[in-house]
């Protein structure tokens, strides 16, 4: 080509990148804590298109989730966004200095006491704080009561920073609301509320949350509201499970079958939202954060007592499942030391491989301290099971309990357990067909029937 073209062509390019718009630079995304929070979320921002990074303490999740394999296991959805490496995972905080906002989804605990457990959101703070820049936007996720954005992230933030939130670096809380194993509502989907500490920091979080969500983005007027929303959101829920476990114990000793009445009273097509008892309730969110805004409100001089009952009345439950049970053996004139039993379900609830606060470990240690011979088996747990499938734990055992209603055990038969002599069966999930075992003269035996 000669030099005449090439100077053409030179220019023409020069004139053409004068027009183009500058590449928009890609916003980036840190997450801390890539667990049932943060790595669905950290997927979604990556695919949003924004560059996402993810720290978590664990090198092994690390190495995993790099490599394109979730760490969760039941959840197909997740597994496949985590394959597609929308982000890459880090167990150190280098991430946080090119980032535009830096989000955190570490477990908020409590402890053997039920004291609320901050040191994961303390020790997340810090090291954010030691890397933080100025203008850059800090979303906490994690479920926390009124009061900790302002009395604990806060200062923490300025301490290790230098920097003043509301001017420097800014700060909204957007409780997680991720529900684990649901077919419907994904991390996308999910409305969600936000409040920040300034009208700034709340456009700022509130702009951000539109680019990802589909669901609609509520705005709360502060920090604390945002905090407020998702602890009654799941105070709600214990104090309603609480409600029908109390009627489950009331209904035993009136002879009702709380599971057709609850069946009958959600034809009430309002005012009426049906909850079902159960051997207890586990999980990281509902036995977990009323004792937040009960420690909290609390400090402040309110006790709260009906919170504090619905949590002692679901605790309890664990304990009235193995009582269900030393019944039954009692009538057949057995007791629970040396009797055969097995456990069928670990996970907290159904189809996930989740231990946390899971009553079926409450009731296995129970079953241990009173001497019976335990055989366990969970199809997510095959490392904590001892009977690699359902078919070999029924042939070592005579009693059974369902402590998780996994879809395995729905279609669980009378005639299979008739066929292997089992004796008793304790539903704690109410997931069998009470009546066709009733039938097959095994004592059946579920909660609130
Ligand atoms: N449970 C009962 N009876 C019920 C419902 C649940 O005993 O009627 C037990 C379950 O077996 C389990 C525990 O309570 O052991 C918690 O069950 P869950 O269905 O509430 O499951 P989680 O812990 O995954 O709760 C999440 C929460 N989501 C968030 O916190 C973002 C909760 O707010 C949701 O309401 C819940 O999922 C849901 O609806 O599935």
């Amino acid at each position: 080509m000669n030099n005449m073209k090439k100077k053409l062509n030179k220019k023409r390019t020069t004139a053409k990148s004068k027009k183009r718009k500058p590449v928009k630079r890609k916003e980036v995304i840190t997450i801390v804590g890539i667990g049932y929070v943060g790595l669905p979320l950290a997927c979604l921002c990556g695919e949003k298109g924004y560059k996402t990074f993810g720290i978590t303490k664990s090198q092994s999740r690390v190495t995993k989730v790099n490599n394109g394999i979730s760490p969760i296991e039941g959840d197909n959805d997740l597994k496949e966004l985590v394959a597609k490496k929308y982000f890459s995972a880090s167990t150190k905080y280098d991430s946080i200095k090119q980032s535009d906002i830096v989000m955190i989804c570490v477990p908020t605990p409590v402890d053997e006491h039920y004291n609320p457990d901050l040191t994961p959101v303390r020790t997340a703070t810090k090291s954010i704080a030691k890397n933080i820049k100025k203008g850059q936007l800090i979303i906490m996720e994690s479920t926390i009561n009124p009061g900790v954005c302002e009395e604990v992230i806060i200062p923490l933030l300025e301490e290790h920073s230098g920097l003043r939130v509301g001017k420097d670096i800014y700060l909204a809380h957007c409780p997680e609301r991720i529900n684990p194993g649901d077919p419907k509502w994904s991390v996308r989907n999910i409305p969600r509320c936000v409040g920040a500490y300034s009208k700034v920091g709340l456009r700022k979080a509130v702009r951000f949350y539109e680019t990802i969500l589909e669901g609609k983005v509520h705005q709360m007027k502060s920090l604390k509201e945002a905090e407020a929303t998702k602890i009654i959101e799941n105070s709600f829920r214990d104090i309603n499970i609480a409600f029908v476990n109390e009627l489950a114990k009331s209904f035993e000793v009136l002879g009702i079958d709380l599971i057709d009445v609850i069946d009958g009273a959600k034809t009430k097509p309002f005012a009426f939202m049906a909850h079902y008892p159960s051997c207890g309730v586990g999980g990281h969110c509902i036995p977990v954060d009323p004792y937040y805004l009960i420690a909290r409100a609390g400090k402040s001089g309110f006790d709260h007592r009906f919170l504090k009952l619905a949590r002692e009345i679901n605790n309890s439950m664990p304990e009235y499942t193995v009582e269900r049970l030393r019944k039954a053996l009692n009538e057949l004139k057995r007791s629970i030391r040396g009797a055969k039993i097995g456990l069928l379900g670990l996970s907290y609830k159904a189809n996930v491989d989740d231990l946390r606060e899971s009553p079926a470990l409450e009731i296995l240690e129970i079953l241990h301290k009173e001497g019976a011979v335990v055989e366990v088996f969970d199809p997510y747990f095959p490392d904590r099971s001892t009977s690699k499938d359902i078919d070999t734990l029924l042939k070592k055992v005579e009693v059974v309990i369902i402590a998780t209603d996994h879809n395995e055990f729905k279609e669980l038969t009378a005639k299979s357990f008739k066929r292997n002599g089992i004796k008793v069966v304790i539903d704690g999930k109410n997931c069998l067909d009470a009546e066709k075992f009733i039938r097959s003269n095994i004592y059946y035996r579920g909660i609130g029937r």
